[in-house]
């Protein structure tokens, strides 16, 4: 079997580029080690970004999400107990960000693929990618029991944080021609989802002492609230009671806000890491999304950057395969990694001032710092939109 793009993993990542790949007359195959279901039903992402509604409307798949998704225009950051509203409409001329489900985002990627009647393979094992450092790549995995092999002209690395791709690409590479740059942080998020409608419309971002909290919604009828834990949490040491008390006791605020309370309907625990590889290509694999790059939930940004990078991407493609023109895959990483790090910049930024790094003694002084700076932020409009045009985000189509 051949193909143009071998595509693998069908998260967010590899459907989208699939999506707009398929608009350029460009064929692909993409490769998925799970059931369609899991990929749906996992707990992920909630806030788009102005540039990414504006990209998914532009190829036809916003209906949905403009129809359905909640625009905010403003966030709250809390903190002695006090809410304090970031205006991110006003000061960022009218951009706003839209509170709509990664699962139903990734019902619309899996649907429009299906649309295509283009190949989208379920539960594909043992994938391995091979000669992408020569002009005939290959892939080879295992579906439904058969062995098969894929020749592409190009591979696409979408498969997350966990994936294949990347290992590959480092084992491929010649010493020192790949690098990686990391920070873990000394704590988790606890998250559940809970059936409750919120208490605020919109998401509020809290700073106490016994650690972060975050309100978040999915729909009027569901909330989603964080807490800040430790990063190996055994979530069998929190029954809902506990959840519950930990919440109240964080996001209460003065003037007796807080968020409803209701049934759990799912709870678990994520790790905190930054993680970037430069360059985020080698030979004819490319690396998109969470295969190339992590950031910590704090700032909203992985779905995001996952959708720019394959744009960046997608427009590569095309004008190859238009014109011969290769040079936008000769920038594809380092036209991606401007945005990267500055998402990244961002991102360890609102971790570092939201988060407790340390109950002791010792960090007395770094707490006394983040009050300040969480001060200067609500207090100082040039600070305020510094945050509100990070945060809504950059444009993706220039
Ligand atoms: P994904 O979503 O991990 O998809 C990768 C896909 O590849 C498959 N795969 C393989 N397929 C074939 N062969 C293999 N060997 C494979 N290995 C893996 C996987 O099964 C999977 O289907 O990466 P992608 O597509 O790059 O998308 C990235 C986003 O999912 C991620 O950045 C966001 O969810 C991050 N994130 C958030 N991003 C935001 O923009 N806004 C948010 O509000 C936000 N909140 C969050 C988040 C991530 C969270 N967790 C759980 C990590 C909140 C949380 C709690
Ligand atoms: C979410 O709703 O899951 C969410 C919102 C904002 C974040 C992270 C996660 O910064």
């Amino acid at each position: 079997m051949h193909t143009q793009v071998a595509i693998v993993g069908g998260g967010p990542s590899g459907l989208l580029l699939a999506h707009l790949l398929h608009l350029n007359g460009i064929d692909s195959v993409v490769l998925e080690a799970r059931s369609e279901e899991y990929v749906i039903d996992r707990v992920r992402a909630g806030v788009i970004e102005q540039g990414m509604v504006d990209l998914l409307d532009a190829v036809g798949l916003g209906e949905r999400v403009k129809r359905e998704g909640l625009v905010h225009h403003g966030i709250h950051i809390s903190f002695g107990g006090v809410r304090h509203r970031i205006n991110m409409y006003e000061l960022t001329g009218g951009r706003a960000i839209t509170v709509y489900g990664q699962n139903e985002l990734q019902k619309d990627l899996n649907h429009a693929r299906r649309e295509t009647g283009r190949p989208l393979l379920h539960e594909v094992e043992h994938l391995t990618l091979h000669d992408f450092d020569s002009a005939k790549p290959r892939v080879r995995y295992r579906h439904n029991g058969a062995e098969h092999e894929l020749t592409c002209d190009f591979i696409a690395g979408c498969d997350g944080f966990h994936g294949v791709s990347r290992p590959a690409m480092f084992a491929a590479a010649p010493e020192g021609a790949v690098e990686h740059f990391e920070r873990v942080y000394p704590f988790g998020w606890l998250g559940i989802l809970a059936e409750a409608a919120p208490a605020s419309e919109e998401l509020v971002y809290t700073w106490t002492e016994r650690g972060f909290s975050l309100f978040s919604m999915r729909s009027p009828k569901i909330t989603r609230l964080y807490l800040q834990c430790e990063p190996d949490e055994d979530i069998g040491k929190w029954p809902d009671e506990r959840i519950w008390d930990e919440i109240l006791a964080r996001q209460t605020t003065r003037e007796g806000w807080k968020p409803n309370v209701g049934p759990i309907l799912q709870k678990g625990v994520t790790g905190m890491r930054s993680y970037v590889v430069e360059p985020m290509r080698f030979g004819r694999l490319f690396l998109a999304g969470d295969a190339a790059h992590i950031v910590p939930p704090t700032g909203a940004k992985g779905l995001n950057l996952a959708a720019a990078d394959v744009y960046v991407l997608s427009q590569a493609l095309a004008a190859f395969y238009k014109s011969g023109d290769s040079s936008g895959l000769e920038q594809y990483s380092e036209k991606c990694l401007r945005r990267v790090w500055k998402a990244q910049r961002f991102s360890w930024w609102m971790t570092s001032m939201l988060h407790i790094f340390g109950f002791g003694d010792d960090t007395a002084f770094d707490r006394r710092r983040q009050l300040a700076e969480l001060d200067y932020l609500t207090g100082s409009k040039a600070a305020m939109t510094s945050l509100a045009e990070n945060y809504v985000g950059f444009p993706i189509v220039e």
